[in-house]
């Protein structure tokens, strides 16, 4: 079974921020390597790590870059895992350059993008694709989204008593 997440980042200036991305892939027990990859100063390790991934176990592959940030698409290019795109906040754009190349890919090569820095969605998004075929994450995404509702409905209780001591 494909059950490991591959992530690649640019940069190990990207970890910063892509910790909070192992750190949920952790929190839901999900096996991960992380790489240091970029797809214009290691555009050859870049091609051969995503023709291999598959064959390595990886069931999806999470790409992390900042700037003109082409790795999510090399790597989308290179395999049939889906591959999620994190455009990271860098440079004098502050990411919307890295949103834009990695969203706007050609049709026919797709790269599945989270918002700028968007690392935790990156590791829930690949959770949910692993757990198609994995009934013990399903559950646990369930119970995730669960606490999610119980948060919003304590937070409704706090604003409740709030209001209420403006009265
Ligand atoms: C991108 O360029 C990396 O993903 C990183 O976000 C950005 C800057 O890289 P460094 O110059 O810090 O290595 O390729």
């Amino acid at each position: 079974m494909r059950s490991k997440v591959l992530i690649v980042m640019g940069s190990d200036s990207d970890f910063p921020i892509m910790k909070a991305c192992i750190h949920t892939l952790v929190g839901f027990g999900v096996t991960y390597e992380a790489k240091i990859c970029s797809a214009h100063r290691t555009p050859d390790q870049a091609i051969q790590l995503a023709r291999g991934a598959a064959e390595q176990g990886f069931g999806v592959i999470i790409a992390a870059a900042g700037l003109a940030a082409h790795l999510p698409g090399i790597l989308s290019a290179c395999t049939t895992l889906p591959v999620i795109g994190v455009p990271i906040k860098t440079g004098a754009l502050a990411g919307i350059d890295a949103l834009y190349s990695i969203v706007q890919m050609p049709s026919g090569i797709p790269v599945a993008t989270v918002a700028i820095d968007g690392a935790e969605n990156a590791a829930i998004l690949a959770a949910e694709i692993l757990a198609l075929q994995d009934e013990r994450l399903a559950r646990m995404l369930l119970d995730h989204k669960t606490k999610m509702t119980e948060s919003v409905q304590t937070r409704q209780k706090n604003l409740e008593a709030k209001l209420n001591d403006l009265h």
